[in-house]
């Protein structure tokens, strides 16, 4: 019996399924067991065939033949599935042996006298640098989204319809969003502040670092850049922690215990009092913690109370400080590096020069 001719009857069917099983159980792959299936339970298969074979049997035999060839099918079915997850155990098992790392391998040595084949750039350096400062003083990193409502990156803040922020040259303003509210790219980190306090109750303390975008390129400005900003909110925070907290994150990142650092009244809107931060340099050389003169570093302040009620915290129970700086702008200082176009030309000469080891990540305990 070989499927094809019409002979039906129940030991020529157990005589076939014997056939039939010991062929499943030898399908070499995947593949070859798909093609034996449809050969067999397919819309034209054998087994299927002879099911619409069954009507043309006398009653009596139509029974008798319909039930061994539904315990054939049955049976069949069983069997190509168990076979079917067989081969796919032994085909993940070879994948497994095949790809197998041995993650306790050490990391590859730079060739003698030669380079490490890969750096990471000044900019992603910076930013591990700070994570890694304020994450010592109990910062956790916040992330949101670069795409933005005008709601979180202006209002919110305190940002009044009229200020110059908000002008079509300076911010880049993507189409509406369906419900109809303008979107922007953010033009600072400050909505991720907005969107921490607003889904996580006060105490917090956080730092938001990435990108941000202004219509803005020049020489020393790019349309998009890093903006580091933190939050520190609590029920007893003053301008005293505000200062302490900035002079011991400025004196870590350019490793100068004694980096003079001056604090000036300055007003963003959303801050009361605010404050620009200076330290010491030296304008004709660029040395930096000498020289007498003052260079404008970052910028921060005492949350304004506004701020705090639009992110439901009640500003009579809570206050803290915020903080605000450019990752450009700190890695050139840090580096000597003197034109911001040189961070997104990718030019690998520069990049080898200026990139930091990857072997070596930013840590406080052995000093950045
Ligand atoms: C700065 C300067 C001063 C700031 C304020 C806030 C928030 F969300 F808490 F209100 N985030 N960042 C801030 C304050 C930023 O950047 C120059």
């Amino acid at each position: 019996m070989d499927g094809t001719e019409d002979v039906q009857d129940v030991a020529a069917i157990a005589s076939r399924e014997a056939e039939l099983v010991a062929e499943i159980e030898g399908a070499p792959d995947l593949a070859a067991l798909e093609a034996l299936r449809v050969r067999l339970l397919g819309r034209s298969g054998e087994v299927t065939r002879r099911l619409k074979a069954l009507g043309a049997l006398p009653p009596e035999k139509r029974k008798e033949v319909g039930a061994a060839l539904n315990a054939l099918r049955d049976t069949l079915t069983d069997r190509i599935n168990a076979r079917r997850a067989a081969l796919e155990r032994a085909a993940l098992t070879a994948r497994l042996a095949s790809e197998r790392i041995d993650v306790s391998l050490p990391p590859r040595p730079a060739p003698a006298g030669g380079q490490e084949s890969g750096v990471i750039h000044p900019i992603s350096r910076t930013i591990e640098e700070i994570a890694a400062i304020f994450g010592a003083m109990g910062f956790r990193l916040a992330e949101g989204p670069d795409i933005e409502t005008d709601w979180y990156n202006f209002g919110a803040l305190n940002i009044p319809p009229h200020h110059p922020a908000r002008a079509e040259h300076d911010t880049f303003y993507l189409p509406p969003a369906p419900n109809g509210e303008t979107r922007v790219l953010r033009t600072h980190t400050s909505p991720v502040q907005i969107r921490t306090l607003l889904a996580n109750p006060p105490p917090v303390r956080i730092i938001a670092l990435g990108r941000t975008y202004r219509a803005d390129h020049d020489a020393t400005h790019s349309p998009m850049f890093h903006q580091c900003e933190g939050l520190a909110i609590d029920r007893t925070l003053t301008l005293g922690h505000l200062k302490g907290c900035l002079i011991d994150f400025l004196r870590a990142f350019f490793d100068m215990p004694n980096l003079p650092v001056r604090f000036r009244a300055s007003y963003f809107p959303f801050t009361e009092p605010s404050m620009e931060v200076d330290i010491g340099w030296n304008r004709r050389t660029g040395e930096i913690g000498a020289g007498g003169d003052w260079l404008e570093i970052l910028g921060s302040g005492m949350v304004h109370p506004r701020v705090l009620a639009n992110c439901g915290v009640d500003p009579t129970e809570w206050q803290g400080f915020a903080f605000g700086m450019g990752i450009e702008r700190l890695t050139m200082l840090k580096w000597g590096i003197n034109d911001l176009r040189l961070f997104f030309e990718n030019d690998v000469r520069w990049l080898s020069h200026y990139g930091a080891s990857p072997f070596r990540p930013a840590a406080l305990q052995e000093g950045l």
